[in-house]
């Protein structure tokens, strides 16, 4: 099996000409980017606008005593200052949430985290707004928090939501703090499996609570038209279709007049999934005062309020044989899901594909157990290149390997190796409920074991080791799942997960296509033409890709976890080849021969056996608007909706090597090696740039990410001051290489990457740091690895003073 195949060099004359798949496409949104002439949320200025700004609770947990909206209103330039009181008639004062909770949009009757939003003051100009959130009077009866999730359910824990307590002052679950229990897989067969094992292995490991931080920030403006009754909802969202569903339901105007745009992004990652309270106040306000408001966030807003991600804390547990070769799996979880159970996910998967923690090994019997609870906290938690849980999955699936390596002092690699999923088992059904489609994980880690010089790194090591010096080499060999999703198993608020496609040749043979997906930064206007130039044989740059207004593109459920290649892409390719259906017809009939007598040949149907009578698309588009024969009917447009029939199933090699200053405990990372198979490749270029940004931010977590809070649940490290976002200087130097393991199910064998290099890198970074010291004993050691933190280690193991 070749897996280097659509190399640059093998495309044909006709695809290089189209800037078709497999090309390194030059983004052709990035003109307008680097001119400074993107049109953002903020960039929205409409005559009238006003502007909300929000009162925040400064404690975690208290009562609301009283609001005095009095000195605010006074102030000149002021509208109105809205409380829980004032949507409760409305009741829009609590909103559904993505999970099935709800979500106060104004805190009502008492506050459950820090900077929560109380009260909305709607003013001629932000600055006026700014001013008059000072003089809104809150008088707040301090309540103990909830901050440490292990104590959610002790006897006597301060309970988060008195509001789900019913008037026996009971809830369904076994603690009011409880939000679910989810177990998948084989208790009993799993713990069988573990009194008999010859090695067991154990490790308890935290995720700390994470924040995507886009460059943009979180905001929306609202407009209604109280004359047409139309209310237009500009805002960052990765997923306007299902915004405008939710401000159907929530405001009671039908869908077909609201309209939902995403104009240019700045970064979703996840953040921009969800429905924020102040999207909510925006849009009552607007249809209150009949004038557009914005709201638009700082970014303290942003990072103490909007979408995060993990906060777990998870038990990993494997069951082996003297040869390391796993027997069984156990994974335990408690989550800390913040106030409100509000994250964006599937709605069956309470700890989202949590269950793909068997990673890509050979796992005979396995059982997880997630627990998620509620503490006075920002709600999220899935958030950040992460396809609902599979980072967790992976962290703890990797991590756990390297411990059972560790225990039986083989490499790595060796007993990663010893246990991978082999390329003839694919598809592949894991004990915890998942077919994985495709791979090669044997080849993919032996490439990039070759490339590093493996055996000499651990050589290198050794000497290293002897002389006292630190340095790790980390693997990680990931399996990613992406695509949510089959409608059968992956809907939100009911709507299916499929995601569609519509496009539209023009006489002149130029295209416009729309997706339900909306790009964010991922270059979807190059990548979606590149695959219609292929399948139509039609030049990229005379393809359009719209996306992100509700009112012209096919519903469709967005862009996050990494499943517009996955699901859109599909659509796009098949609503190309019903395109290229018809126009087989015309040509057909343009020459007077059957149907079967022609052969597509990249760019035109020609008659088999007779050189030269040949029609090409632009001909064949030309015609198919003018007096067509035999009844066909005008146009050449095509409308797809996919339901994949299974997810897809990236993957990837990983190998970080680190030193580590003995003095400082500073970790610098020497070498990053990553081998990324997502099959069929649309777009090299952009490939390697989701690459490079993802295994940044994977640094960024690894290194120094985190949100923190102080026992009385004030939140630490929402600024930028705290907050670590690496730039140019911190990034350690890429390495990138791919194999090619096609989709079997996916008409073009392509699958998601965006997500694979933050979900493989971070636990590789782990384990390089930790593999430092594994020589001292150590197995584990917690997320980020600051200098300072690691230098706590060195100083518990004693090596330094
Ligand atoms: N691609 C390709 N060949 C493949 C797979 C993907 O050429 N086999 C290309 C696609 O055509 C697309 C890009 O790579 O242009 C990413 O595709 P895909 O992996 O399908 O992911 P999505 O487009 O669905 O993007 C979502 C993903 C997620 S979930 C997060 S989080 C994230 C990420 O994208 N957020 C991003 N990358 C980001 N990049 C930027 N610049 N900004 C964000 O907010
Ligand atoms: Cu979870 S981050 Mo991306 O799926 O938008």
């Amino acid at each position: 099996q070749d897996l280097n195949t659509n190399e640059e060099g093998d495309l044909s004359e006709v695809t290089k000409r189209v800037q078709g798949i497999g090309c390194s496409r030059k983004r052709k949104e990035d003109p307008k980017f680097v001119q400074g002439r993107g049109q953002y949320v903020d960039d929205v200025k409409l005559p009238g606008m006003v502007f909300v700004d929000m009162v925040r609770s400064p404690y975690a947990h208290a009562r609301i005593v009283s609001i005095n909206k009095e000195k605010a209103l006074a102030l000149p330039g002021v509208h109105a200052v809205l409380t829980a009181e004032d949507l409760k008639p409305l009741n829009l004062h609590w909103m559904p949430t993505l999970a099935a909770d709800k979500q106060a949009v104004l805190a009502d009757e008492k506050v459950h985290f820090q900077y929560q939003e109380v009260a909305a003051v709607i003013a001629d100009d932000r600055y006026i707004a700014a001013d008059a959130i000072e003089l809104v009077e809150v008088e707040y009866e301090i309540l103990p928090p909830l901050v440490d999730p292990y104590q959610s359910m002790v006897d006597g824990a301060p309970i988060v939501r008195d509001d789900l307590l019913d008037e026996h002052g009971e809830v369904e679950q076994s603690h009011p703090n409880k939000i679910f229990e989810w177990d998948v897989g084989d208790k009993e067969g799993t713990e069988s499996v573990f009194e008999k094992a010859p090695v067991t292995v154990k490790e308890t490991m935290y995720y700390p609570r994470v924040h995507p931080s886009p460059l943009e920030t979180c905001g929306c403006v609202a407009s209604f038209d109280p004359v047409k009754g139309n209310l237009t909802v500009y805002v960052t969202s990765q997923a306007p279709h299902v915004v405008r569903t939710v401000v159907s339901s929530l405001s009671g105007i039908s869908e077909s007049k609201v309209r939902v745009i995403s104009p240019d992004i700045g970064g979703g990652f996840g953040n921009k999934v969800g429905i924020y309270p102040g999207y909510v106040v925006a849009i009552v306000a607007s249809i209150v005062l009949g004038r557009p408001v914005k709201f638009v966030e700082n970014r303290t807003e942003h990072l103490s309020t909007t979408a995060w991600a993990r906060d777990y804390f998870m038990t990993g547990e494997i069951a082996a044989d003297e040869q390391g070769r796993i027997q069984a799996l156990r994974v335990n979880v408690l989550g800390d899901h913040g106030a409100f159970n509000s994250q964006a996910q599937p709605t069956k998967w309470p700890a989202g594909f949590m269950n793909i923690c068997t990673g890509s090994y050979d796992i005979p019997v396995a059982y997880l157990n997630v627990v998620g609870v509620y503490t006075n906290k920002a709600p999220g938690g899935v958030a950040y290149r992460c396809s609902f849980r599979v980072t967790e999955a992976v962290y703890v699936i990797e991590r756990m390997m390297d411990v059972l390596a560790h225990k039986l002092g083989v490499s790595l690699a060796e007993i990663r190796m010893r246990n991978f999923v082999k390329p003839e088992q694919f598809p592949y059904d894991t004990a915890l409920g998942w077919q994985l489609d495709s791979g090669n994980y044997h080849f993919a880690l032996q490439k990039v074991m070759d490339a590093v010089d493996y055996p000499a790194l651990l050589e290198e090591q050794k000497v290293k080791r002897e002389n006292g010096e630190l340095m790790g080499i980390g693997v990680c060999t990931f399996t990613e799942i992406v695509g949510a999703g089959p409608t059968r198993n992956c809907d939100i608020l009911g709507i299916g997960m499929f995601d569609s496609a519509e496009i539209r040749m023009h006489p002149d043979g130029s295209i416009i296509a729309r997706m339900g997906t909306i790009s964010q930064g991922q270059g979807h206007a190059t990548t979606y033409a590149q695959i219609i130039a292929t399948e139509l044989g039609v030049d990229s740059d005379l393809i359009t890709i719209e996306e992100g207004d509700t009112d012209t593109a096919p519903y469709g459920l967005g862009t996050y976890g990494s499943r517009s290649t996955p699901v859109a892409a599909a659509a796009v390719a098949k609503a190309a080849r019903e395109i290229r259906a018809k126009a087989r017809k015309l040509a057909a009939a343009m020459m007077e021969v059957s149907e079967d007598s022609l052969e597509w040949q990249e760019d035109r149907f020609a008659v088999k056996g007779v050189p030269g009578m040949e029609k090409t698309i632009k001909e064949i588009a030309a015609v198919s608007y003018g007096q067509l024969p035999n009844g066909i009917e005008p146009g050449l447009e095509a409308v797809n909706y996919y339901d994949p029939p299974n997810f897809t199933y990236p993957f990837g090699a990983y190998i970080c090597v680190v030193d580590i200053d003995k003095g400082t405990g500073e970790t610098k990372v020497r070498r990053f090696y990553a081998l990324d198979d997502c099959g069929t490749r649309i777009n090299p270029m952009i490939i390697e740039g989701q690459i490079h940004g993802g295994l940044t931010e994977g640094y960024a977590v690894a290194f120094g990410q985190e949100l923190p809070f102080d026992a009385d649940g004030n939140i630490l490290g929402n600024t930028l001051m705290d907050y670590f976002i690496p730039t140019a200087v911190e990034t350690p130097k890429w390495e990138t290489d791919h194999t090619v393991t096609p989709s079997p199910h996916h008409p073009l064998g392509a699958k998601g990457v965006a997500e694979s290099p933050h979900v493989g890198s971070i636990p590789c970074f782990t384990s390089a740091v930790v593999d430092a010291f594994s020589h001292l004993g150590v197995t584990h050691m917690d997320m980020p690895h600051t200098a300072y933190r690691t230098w706590r280690e060195m100083k518990k193991l004693g090596l330094t003073q």
